[in-house]
């Protein structure tokens, strides 16, 4: 299903009154406007291929219908998300739930909608159907020398499909852990993942990227190889400049200070990038500022500020990613306002008086640094996301938009309400 430019346009004319009347009493006192505009039209986050359909846990799966059976469909509704918000303008895939069988026709496929390809994921964390050696114990950790290999070989069969399709990183995360004391040799554990990882990172293209993203738990419930950001970034140190951390949101401890972490990753170079979500207990894969809005304007927060004190180009020197699943939202709308909701983290840490915040911070001013933040953070920032939208050509309200034009309703006619698609 294609969205019609002229469809968006009517609805756009629909709201433009409230929506200038809004703009406009936002931007009066906004002295960067014209900066903080042009950083958000450039900034888009890529959709996760496997999570265009309904999520589930060991409980149960609740289809919504209209599910894409095909990485072909996977992309028209990455389409679709992006002709209404003009800021996704690319899909990450997951192998081998999304193998590009024919590369240059997919490829084709996605240009012709406006979009490419981000980071490739491996998968280690399961078991393909005929597959040799088990991961039942881990992958690239594990004791067993030809399990190690099997897994190495496969993220080199990622980088090639990625190389097929332009992509510039491979995304690494491993379930690798344990689940009681004594199972595992920490050190050897390690040791054999950062062997394992240095083979796979020879095999890296001069400019492509590798990511390792750190979980603290689950599915293992003891211990996790690759379990912090120290462990990540240690592994990435040891391998080299192409190896940097993904911090995935909801892979954090309760409580943890998760925009510091951000911080020092920033000022190493070796943050990679996103995977955006939210949580409230575990890895919830909720969508984004759902339940903590305030912990991503301050994540935001530190990425402007540490992202500007290098001199790094906002929208490209790191990854914008989406890994959410959605178990009773229609997958779209979910990641229509995720998108959203970062936009509008991300308008509100540009609009934070960072000379004034400097200032109070020099003098201790602790009082005064909260009121400046919260001042940003409590500003209405939606219709700046809105203009930048529709000076993109996109809806000047993604969901609604959604609604509107009945899409769901057009897949489920389309493909049937049973289809199932490839993914979590
Ligand atoms: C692990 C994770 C990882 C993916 C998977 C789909 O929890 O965040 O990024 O590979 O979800
Ligand atoms: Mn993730």
């Amino acid at each position: 299903m294609q969205v019609e430019k002229y469809k968006i346009e009517e609805l756009n004319h629909q709201e433009l009154a409230e929506h200038k009347r809004k703009l406009d009493f936002v931007s009066h006192n906004l002295p960067w406007l014209d900066d903080v505009m042009s950083k958000l039209q450039a900034f888009n986050v890529a959709i996760p291929s496997w999570a265009l359909g309904t999520g589930g846990t060991r409980f149960g799966r609740f289809s919504g219908g209209g599910e894409p059976r095909s990485l072909e469909e996977k992309i028209e509704d990455v389409g679709v998300i992006n002709a209404l918000n003009k800021s996704s303008n690319s899909i990450s895939l997951h192998i081998p739930w999304d193998i590009p069988d024919n590369a240059p026709a997919i490829k084709a496929l996605a240009a012709q909608l406006g979009l490419h390809f981000d980071a490739v994921n491996s998968n280690t964390f399961q078991d393909q159907p005929n597959q040799k050696h088990s991961y039942k114990f881990g992958s690239l950790h594990l004791v067993d020398n030809a399990v190690r290999k099997q897994a190495i070989e496969h993220n080199i069969e990622v980088i090639k499909y990625g190389v097929q399709l332009d992509s510039k990183a491979l995304s690494v995360w491993l379930s690798d852990g344990s689940n009681f004391p004594g199972q595992l040799n920490f050190r050897q554990a390690f040791q054999n993942t950062l062997e394992s990882l240095q083979e796979i990172y020879t095999t890296l293209p001069d400019d492509w990227k590798m990511w390792i993203e750190y979980k603290p738990f689950e599915p293992n419930f003891y211990s996790t190889t690759i379990g912090d950001w120290g462990q990540s970034l240690l592994l990435a140190n040891k391998l080299g400049a192409k190896a940097s951390t993904l911090v995935d949101l909801g892979h954090h401890l309760p409580n943890t200070n998760i925009e510091q972490i951000v911080s020092l990753l920033l000022m190493e170079g070796k943050l990679a990038g996103f995977h955006f979500n939210d949580s409230k207990y575990g890895d919830d894969d909720l969508t984004v500022g759902s339940i903590n809005p305030y912990q991503l304007f301050l994540i935001f927060n530190e990425l402007v500020e540490g992202m500007d004190a290098r001199g790094m180009t906002h929208a490209t020197d790191i990854g914008w990613m989406i890994d959410a699943s959605h178990n009773v939202k229609d997958p779209i709308e979910d990641l229509l306002q995720s998108v959203q909701a970062i936009k509008i983290a991300y308008a509100q840490a540009l609009i934070v008086d960072k000379s004034a915040l400097k200032s109070a911070q020099q003098n201790n001013d602790v009082t005064l640094a909260q009121e400046i933040l919260q001042q940003a953070y409590r500003t209405d920032v939606r219709p700046l996301v809105a203009q930048a939208s529709l000076l993109s050509g996109g809806a000047l309200s993604p969901v609604n938009a959604y609604r509107n034009l009945q899409v769901r309703e057009n897949l489920i006619k389309e493909r049937g309400l049973k289809t199932v698609a490839t993914g979590l």
